[in-house]
C-alpha cells in the first residue's frame, strides 16, 4: 500500500512541514502542498540562508535561486533574484504563464514587479552585521552545515498519488556577485518524475551540479533502489568527482511513488523532516564519512 499524503523537507524545517500538510490533509495538491511549505521559511528572517534574512553575497546584496516542479514534469526557475520575498511564487508563475522554464536577474525581477509582486529590502540587520564582520578578513570559505546551508528542498506526495517539488534558497554565503547554485536548475537542486519519485539537495551547490545530482537520485530510483539507497549511491557519486569532499557538505532526500522517504549527506549534521501519517518528525541523516 501507498504511504500518502506524505512530505519530506530538508534540515529541521518542521513548521514549512505542517504548513505543507495542511494542504495535504484537505486533499490539496503536493504542487500547492510545497509551495506554501516553503514559504515559511522564506518569509522567516531568522533564517539565514532562505528568503527575507539570507546572508548576502560578497557585496552586501541578497540574491536568491528557487525552482518549482509538478506531476507533469512542469517545471519553473528563477535565478539571481533580488528583492522579492517568494521567489517560489515567482518560479511558479514562470512554470505557469510563460512559455519559459527559468527567468535570471534583472528580468527575473522585472517580470515579478509586473506580475504583482512587490520590491522589498531582504536585508536584515542582523545578516547586514555579519557581511561587515566576514568583509574584514573577505575570506570565501563555505562552512559544512547550518552555518551556510539551511536551503529548503521539500517534496510531496499528495492523497492522489502525484509528487511536486520546491526548493528555495538565498544561496551560499558572500559568494561572487551574479552566482547562481543548484537550487533553481532542475535536474541539481531539484527534480520529480512522477513516473518514479522526486529528490531534492542541500549543501555546496557546485558539487551538486558537477552530478547532477537530484536527476541521478530519481533515475537511481527508476533502476529499482528505494529512496535511501538512491540517495546514498549519488552521495558516493559527488565524493568521486569532489576530491575535496571532506571541505563540502552535499545532502540528498527522495521520496518514490509508493511514499517511502530516504536521505543521506556526505558529513554528519544534516538533518530532514518527515510528515506523514499525522507524525511530524526531524531524522539525522546518515553520512558517508562517520
Ligand atoms: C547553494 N545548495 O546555493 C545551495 C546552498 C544551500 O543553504 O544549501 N544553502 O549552493
Amino acid at each position: 500500500t501507498v504511504n500518502k499524503p506524505v512530505v519530506i523537507s530538508t534540515w529541521r524545517n518542521l513548521a514549512a512541514n505542517q504548513a505543507a500538510w495542511e494542504v495535504l490533509a484537505k486533499n490539496g495538491s503536493a504542487l500547492d502542498a510545497v509551495e506554501a511549505g516553503v514559504k515559511i521559511p522564506e518569509a522567516d528572517p531568522d533564517d539565514r540562508s532562505v528568503g527575507y534574512g539570507g546572508r548576502p553575497d560578497r557585496e552586501g546584496k541578497v540574491s536568491l535561486d528557487a525552482c518549482i516542479m509538478d506531476q507533469h514534469s512542469n517545471c519553473g526557475s528563477v535565478a539571481f533574484l533580488e528583492h522579492i520575498k517568494h521567489p517560489i511564487s515567482v518560479a511558479r508563475m514562470v512554470m505557469e504563464k510563460t512559455p519559459h522554464a527559468m527567468l535570471a536577474g534583472e528580468g527575473a525581477l522585472q517580470f515579478a514587479l509586473e506580475n504583482g509582486f512587490e520590491k522589498e529590502n531582504l536585508l536584515t540587520e542582523k545578516s547586514e552585521q555579519e557581511w561587515r564582520e566576514w568583509l574584514k578578513k573577505s575570506e570565501y570559505k563555505p562552512v559544512i552545515n547550518i552555518e551556510n546551508h539551511d536551503t529548503i528542498g521539500m517534496l510531496a506526495l499528495d492523497s492522489h498519488g502525484n509528487l511536486s517539488g520546491a526548493c528555495t534558497t538565498s544561496g551560499a554565503a558572500y559568494k561572487i556577485r551574479g552566482r547562481v547554485g543548484d537550487s533553481p536548475i532542475i535536474g541539481a537542486g531539484l527534480f520529480v518524475d512522477n513516473e518514479v519519485g522526486a529528490a531534492t539537495a542541500t549543501g555546496l551547490g557546485e558539487a551538486v551540479i558537477k552530478v547532477a545530482g537530484t536527476h541521478l537520485v530519481v533515475e537511481l530510483m527508476r533502476q529499482g533502489h528505494n529512496p535511501q539507497k538512491a540517495c546514498e549511491l549519488a552521495v558516493e557519486r559527488v565524493i568521486s568527482k569532489n576530491p575535496d569532499y571532506k571541505d563540502l557538505q552535499v545532502g540528498f532526500i527522495a521520496l518514490n511513488k509508493q511514499g517511502e522517504c530516504g536521505g543521506y549527506c556526505i558529513h554528519k549534521g544534516f538533518s530532514y523532516a518527515v510528515f506523514d501519517k499525522g507524525n511530524n518528525r526531524a531524522i539525522d541523516s546518515d553520512s558517508a564519512v562517520k
